[in-house]
């Protein structure tokens, strides 16, 4: 686990002041776990978390798994638990494996708000923002059918089943896939969120199948081998959609080796993942489920000051 207080790229180190803010009278203490350590779209989130807790006069200690795997998020949360934060935000890395750890902190008094992914029984935390991630998956799709119009094989390299994000992102694919008669949806590989993978996979997919036209990445690391995996097979023409914009995927971008990119708003997720923890812990109203927006970045608008805002700070 990576403990972490000043991030680079943040700014604010991680919040403590309890002098400066107007968060009220208690300086109260946050934990968030992200679903993997060392991941731009959760070092963004920790920024935004960070900025909002230390603006409310909150605390935040930030821990997160080395691999996105719930046998090693776990013990993470559950030692999170142990030392009583107020509240506990969390990505879960699995929807019901991690079911159980993230009930046990409720059930010890800590307000729950779910981050990025969500649970199988959501019910157990007090709010849960995400990307709107079915539209994500059906917005890959579109990008691939427009510069095919003509149709033709299309695959979804993911991470792993049970993760309700890149769960949903493929689901918005294959149902937008399916209503396009030109296109045959190959589905979906995992990838185990290791970008070596995610390169054999198409590597392999392209030995089979040397007519696909399209494929769509669902996550960072997903996006990241995909593109080595067409490059190492030598196959021009391929239209790659990644999910997220982290410094290597823009420049991937700006290479050429990936054409569009959906832009999540991690920083938004976590400012707002802060604000529903702190009106929990205040008695306010508190929303349940908000929904953040996408943006598509392609080599047309990187440069333009909507590409460089989508794009990952960190
Ligand atoms: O795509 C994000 C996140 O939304 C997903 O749940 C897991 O992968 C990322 O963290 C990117 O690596």
């Amino acid at each position: 686990a990576a403990a972490t207080l000043a991030l680079a790229g943040c700014s604010s180190s991680g919040g403590g002041d309890t002098s400066a803010g107007s968060g009220g009278s208690k300086a109260y203490k946050l934990a968030f776990v992200q679903g993997v350590a060392g991941d731009q779209f959760y070092i963004t989130m920790q920024c935004g978390i960070q900025d909002a807790a230390k603006a409310a006069g909150a605390t935040v200690t930030t821990q997160g798994p080395q691999k996105f795997d719930p046998t090693l998020q776990k013990p993470i949360v559950d030692s999170v638990v142990a030392s009583h934060p107020d509240a506990l935000l969390v990505a879960p890395t699995d929807a019901t494996a991690m079911q159980a750890p993230i009930a046990a902190a409720k059930a010890a008094g800590i307000k729950v708000i779910l981050v990025d992914t969500t649970l199988s029984d959501p019910s157990v935390a007090e709010s849960q923002i995400s990307s709107d991630n079915k539209a994500g998956g059906a917005a890959a799709f579109k990008a691939i059918q427009q510069a095919h119009p003509d149709g033709g094989k299309v695959l979804v390299v993911s991470v792993d089943p049970g993760i309700t994000t890149t769960d949903q992102r493929e689901q918005g694919f294959k149902a937008a896939a399916a209503a396009d008669p030109k296109f045959q949806y190959l589905g979906v590989q995992y990838s185990h969120n290791q970008p070596a993978t995610a390169a054999q996979i198409v590597t392999a997919a392209l030995a089979k199948d040397p007519d696909i036209v399209g494929i769509f990445a669902a996550n960072l690391f997903a996006a990241q081998g995909s593109a080595t995996g067409i490059q190492q097979a030598g196959k021009k023409g391929i239209t790659l959609v990644g999910f997220d914009a982290g410094p290597d995927q823009m420049n991937q971008l700006k290479e050429g080796q990936v054409q569009a990119l959906i832009a999540q708003q991690p920083g938004t997720i976590g400012k707002d993942g802060v604000e529903q923890a702190l009106n929990a812990l205040q008695g306010k109203t508190v929303t349940p489920k908000i929904t953040t927006g996408f943006t598509i970045i392609t080599k047309d608008n990187m440069d333009s000051a909507e590409g460089k805002d989508a794009a990952y700070k960190s």
